[in-house]
């Protein structure tokens, strides 16, 4: 008789808020620990199961400004922040995640009038690390936003210790003081400095409200597409 060397009892390590649904069906929205890379990576992050079709993985969140998201490389890379509140998943995740499976993109956004809207990519791609993280968005499906990620679209990611940006007299990300995947400069830039209304190089969505004003709430949330 031999004994076998793995254990047949079963646990639950989702890869995603899709995992989490299907898991547990009709869970609340809230925080979940997901695995997005293996079983010895976990990640708390919140999972959105109410907008449209529910199932939402939130990678990027903005709501109070009471996480710093001037940070390096290394931070972007690994994800930092609170899953109830303000966060960023990591590069990472989001390229495992992203080429494990296609994913959907769901953006949205809310201003100080209290006036939401979203905009919507039916594809969403991060690139490894070794190629800098270059962003891939298509199929653009307005939600009153208008589509100001199409700007960023096959750029890498800049931070202010390394700066990938495609002026080559500017750091954007040292000059924004954030992170995103810059080109000269931005139109969207989420990781922005969070401030209440009137706000330069602030949380911006430009096609929306202009690089002058500086929104209230804005995620970013993926989901695996059937
Ligand atoms: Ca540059």
């Amino acid at each position: 008789m031999t004994t076998p060397l793995v254990s047949s009892k079963t646990s639950f390590h989702p890869e995603d808020c899709q995992d989490v649904y299907d898991y547990y069906k009709n869970r609340p929205s809230g925080v979940y620990t997901i695995y997005p890379v293996n079983i010895w990576s976990p990640v708390k992050v919140y999972c959105d199961m109410k907008t449209d079709g529910s199932r939402w993985t939130v990678v990027q969140k903005r709501v109070d400004g009471s996480v710093n998201f001037y940070r390096p490389w290394d931070q972007y890379k690994r994800g930092f922040g609170n899953a109830e509140g303000e966060y960023w998943i990591g590069l990472d995740n989001l390229h495992t995640m992203t080429h494990r499976k296609p994913y959907e993109l769901y953006v949205d956004m809310e201003d100080f009038s209290s006036c939401k809207v979203h905009a919507r990519y039916a594809s969403f791609t991060v690139d490894a690390g070794c190629s800098k993280y270059t962003l891939h968005v298509s199929g653009f499906t307005d939600g009153g936003a208008g589509d100001s990620l199409v700007y960023h679209n096959n750029r890498n990611f800049s931070t202010f210790d390394k700066d990938n940006d495609t002026n080559d007299d500017k750091n954007c990300a040292k000059d924004i003081r954030a992170a995103f995947w810059y080109r000269d400069c931005f139109q969207a830039n989420p990781n922005g400095v969070y401030s209440w209304g009137p706000q330069d190089n602030g949380v911006v969505w430009h096609t929306w409200k202009g690089s002058g004003y500086s929104l209230k709430a804005f995620s970013m949330k993926i989901r695996a597409k059937d």
